[in-house]
C-alpha cells in the first residue's frame, strides 16, 4: 500500500463519477432528467432500511464523492483513482454467495435473495485504513452473525475465511500478480458473531457502487480498512486461522488481528495520528478506531503488540 495523495474534489469530474456507476443510465435522453445525485445511483437501486443509533457515530459523513473517488482495491488498479475509473470492469450481474466449511448447512445465495432476507440497517462508521487516512460512511447492511447463524456452524469453526471475486480476464489488477489473488481475510468466529461486524450492501441509501465492493462486502470498523474485504463470493467457516492477503504478502507489517491501535507503529510509519479525508489538520487515532467499548473484551488477556 503506497503513500497517499489527497486528490482535490474538483480534480474527480462528474462524468467520470457518472460512467463508473453500476447500471449506468445508457440513454442521454434520461441524462438530462437527473441531478447529481440521482447520476451517482440509477433509481430502481434505493434499499429499505432502518437507521441505527446504538452503534452509529454521529461524526459528519463524507461526501459520496470523497467515498467514491478514493478508494483500495487492488482488482480495480492500485492507485486512488483506479477504482472509480475502472469500476465498470467488475461484473456483479448474478452474483452469488457460497457459506462453506465447517456447518451443517451449507448453501449457495443469490445476492438479490440475500437482501430480501435480512431487515437493511443503515450504521455510520469510521474507517481507518491502515495508510492512516480515514472516513465516516453510512453504510447499509446487516450483522455478519445473522448470515452465519444461518450456517449453523460446527463445534469445530473456530474462524472465518473470506474470499473476494477472481475474474482474471475482466478485472485490470488481477492481471498481473500484485497480490496473491483472489484477495482473501479472515476473523476469529467471536470477532465475526461481534454486532459491530455488518455485511454491507449499500451506502447513502443506495447499492453499493462498484468501488466500493459491490454487491457485498464486509466491514469491520475497529480493524484497520484492508480486513474489510470487497466482493465477497465465498465465506468459509474454518478450524485454522486462515491465510489474509497482506498478511502473507508482507507479515511483519501487517498481522492477523489487524485492530486499530495507535501504540503499535507500522514498522515504515506511525500510527498514532490520522487524515480525516476533506480535512488538513489530523486527528487522533483511537484504540480500535473507537470502537473499545464494543469490542476491547474479546482481546483481554492477549498480548496486542504481539498480535497486531
Ligand atoms: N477485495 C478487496 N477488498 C479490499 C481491498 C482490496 O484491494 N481488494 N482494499 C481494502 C482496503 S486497504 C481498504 S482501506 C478498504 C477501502 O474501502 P472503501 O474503498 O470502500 O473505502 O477496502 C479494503 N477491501
Ligand atoms: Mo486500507
Amino acid at each position: 500500500m503506497s503513500k497517499y495523495n489527497i486528490i482535490k474534489e474538483s480534480e474527480v469530474t462528474d462524468e467520470k463519477l457518472f460512467h463508473n456507476r453500476r447500471k449506468i443510465i445508457k440513454s442521454s435522453i434520461a441524462f438530462s432528467f437527473f441531478t447529481l445525485s440521482n447520476l451517482l445511483f440509477a433509481k430502481t437501486e434505493d434499499l429499505t432500511f432502518k437507521k441505527d443509533l446504538q452503534y452509529s457515530t454521529n461524526e459528519q459523513t463524507n461526501t459520496i464523492k470523497q467515498i467514491t473517488s478514493y478508494n483500495n482495491f487492488y482488482e480495480l488498479g492500485v492507485g486512488k483513482r483506479d477504482p472509480m475509473l475502472n469500476a465498470n470492469k467488475l461484473q456483479t450481474d448474478n452474483w452469488k454467495l457460497s457459506i462453506e466449511g465447517e456447518v451443517e448447512n451449507s448453501f449457495v445465495i443469490d445476492v438479490d435473495d440475500l437482501l430480501k432476507k435480512f431487515e437493511l440497517e443503515e450504521r455510520i462508521y469510521r474507517l481507518r485504513c491502515v495508510e492512516a487516512w480515514s472516513m465516516v460512511i453510512p453504510w447499509i447492511g446487516f450483522e455478519l452473525n445473522k448470515i452465519i447463524k444461518l450456517s449453523k456452524p460446527t463445534s469445530k469453526a473456530k474462524y472465518v475465511a473470506f474470499e473476494s471475486i477472481l475474474d482474471r480476464e475482466n478485472l485490470p489488477g488481477q492481471k498481473r500478480e500484485i497480490l496473491n489473488w483472489p484477495y482473501r481475510e479472515g476473523l476469529r468466529i467471536d470477532e465475526a458473531m461481534n454486532p459491530l461486524a455488518i455485511i454491507s450492501v449499500g451506502l447513502y441509501g443506495r447499492v453499493l457502487p462498484n468501488q466500493n465492493g459491490s454487491p457485498i462486502r464486509l466491514v469491520v470498523p475497529w480493524k484497520y480498512g484492508f480486513k474489510s474485504i470487497k466482493s465477497i463470493v465465498k465465506i468459509k467457516l474454518v478450524e485454522k486461522q486462515p491465510v489474509c492477503t497482506w498478511n502473507q504478502q508482507t507479515p511483519n507489517e501487517y498481522g492477523f488481528y489487524s485492530n486499530v491501535n495507535p501504540y503499535v507503529s507500522h514498522p515504515r510509519w506511525s500510527q498514532t495520528r490520522e487524515r480525516r479525508i476533506g480535512e488538513f489538520r489530523k486527528r487522533d487515532t483511537k484504540m480500535f478506531n473507537g470502537y473499545s467499548k464494543f469490542v476491547s473484551h474479546m482481546y483481554d488477556g492477549m498480548d496486542l503488540k504481539k498480535n497486531f
